[in-house]
């Protein structure tokens, strides 16, 4: 393939209602698009860094500047026949998956279409539909939580995950266990807690939760595998997990038994394959995380979320939950038995909105490919 140009934009979209984690709170995503063109073919790539570096070292801004100065202009020069091996080129830039996965996931897309196949099918996905949950935000009180707990039910979501926090969590737990005893429930920590809370984490064990999600450290394994050996509960590790060496060191230690996978986590779709097949040849289930993304990579979210080994309910739901107008069409709808159906069609199944994109961008950079010397 031969790429003619890669475009870099950031898009400020206000989401429906404010996200807060234990971390902090998101009201307006700055979103990073890579569009790349090559043989008469537009793709699209999504960077799900935050605002801010808070839930692992990357940003918006940091992704910029790592895009358009280092990886755009390496990835002009090689002209790839296609993403898998986005890896290789990006081989000497340390870290910075976000950015890298950006690019490398524009490329399947190019790829799928060039094939004639959906992404689904490129990436080996299975499923004609995935099961989807919701993850919802710390809340001002515990009333306005049963409410909208109870709204997400009734369009159907499969499994509730509540963002926890010291003081936002045994008694937000028991509320919602009292009035729902038997739902799919889980919960996520976004590393909020220290060792010394193991104690207090083992009152979680009383609220029947599919898992409780990156309670510790955000690049830890030692630890969570002594907190593991002290809880009922399955913990779930998403920030730790960059690669798939790090599935492997977290079965062998034993740190968690179940794997949230993120494509920007992780690099892109080459590494998230590679990180769903370890698990799965271990027999850990995985499942997809969200960043609260845009529709282009809620799309590959989808997509990723057909492959065999994702057997549990994902974050991801529909475009309306985030967006008062998403930027693909259709936007992405879920089913009353919580489920999205796997689009069929050639490339990331929906129409990009080209017109809305370009009102909505704040900045926009055409990216070159070094000058060759010698
Ligand atoms: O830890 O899964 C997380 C959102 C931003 C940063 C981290 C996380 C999340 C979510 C939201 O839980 C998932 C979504 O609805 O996109
Ligand atoms: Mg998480």
């Amino acid at each position: 393939m031969k790429i003619d140009a890669i475009i870099l934009r950031e898009l400020h979209l206000p989401l429906v209602r404010p996200f807060e984690t234990s971390f902090g709170v998101t009201r307006n995503r700055r979103i990073l698009l890579a569009e790349i063109r090559a043989d008469g073919l537009v793709g699209w790539g999504e960077c799900t860094a935050g605002e801010r570096p808070f839930f692992s070292a990357e940003s918006t801004d940091s992704a910029w500047t790592v895009i358009t100065q280092e990886l755009g202009p390496m990835l002009a020069a090689e002209s790839p026949d296609n993403g898998g091996k986005c890896p290789r080129i990006f081989h000497h830039v340390r870290g910075n998956p976000m950015a890298k996965a950006a690019l490398e996931n524009a490329l399947w897309d190019i790829d799928a279409q060039a094939l004639g196949v959906s992404l689904s099918r490129l990436l080996g996905g299975v499923r004609e539909t995935i099961p989807c949950g919701v993850s919802l935000g710390i809340q001002p009180s515990i009333p306005e939580l049963l409410s909208m707990i109870e709204s997400e039910l009734a369009a159907g979501y499969q499994r509730i995950k509540l963002k926890c926090k010291p003081g936002w969590d045994v008694e937000v737990f028991d509320a919602v266990r009292n009035r729902w005893p038997s739902i799919t429930l889980s919960c996520d920590a976004n590393s909020a807690y220290k060792l010394r809370d193991s104690d207090h984490l083992t009152e979680f064990d009383a609220f029947d939760l599919l898992m409780i999600e990156q309670p510790l450290w955000h690049d830890d394994f030692y630890y969570h595998s002594m907190l593991q050996k002290r809880l009922e509960t399955p913990i779930c590790l998403d920030e730790s997990i960059r690669n798939r060496r790090d599935v492997l060191a977290a079965i062998e230690m034993e740190s968690c038994r179940i794997i949230n996978v993120k494509l920007g986590r992780v690099g892109g779709f080459s590494e998230a394959i590679a990180v769903h097949n370890a698990a799965q040849e271990r027999g850990i289930p995985v499942w997809c995380g969200g960043m609260l993304e845009s529709g282009i990579g809620r799309s590959h979210n989808i997509a990723l979320s057909s492959l065999e080994g994702f057997t549990l309910p994902g974050d991801v739901s529909a475009s309306s939950r985030y967006w008062q107008e998403d930027i693909i069409e259709p936007g992405v709808t879920v089913s009353s038995q919580g489920e999205i159906a796997i689009p069929q069609t050639a490339g990331c199944g929906y129409e990009v909105r080209t017109d809305l994109i370009e009102r909505l961008t704040v900045r926009k950079e055409t990216i070159r490919a070094f000058e060759l010397v010698g």
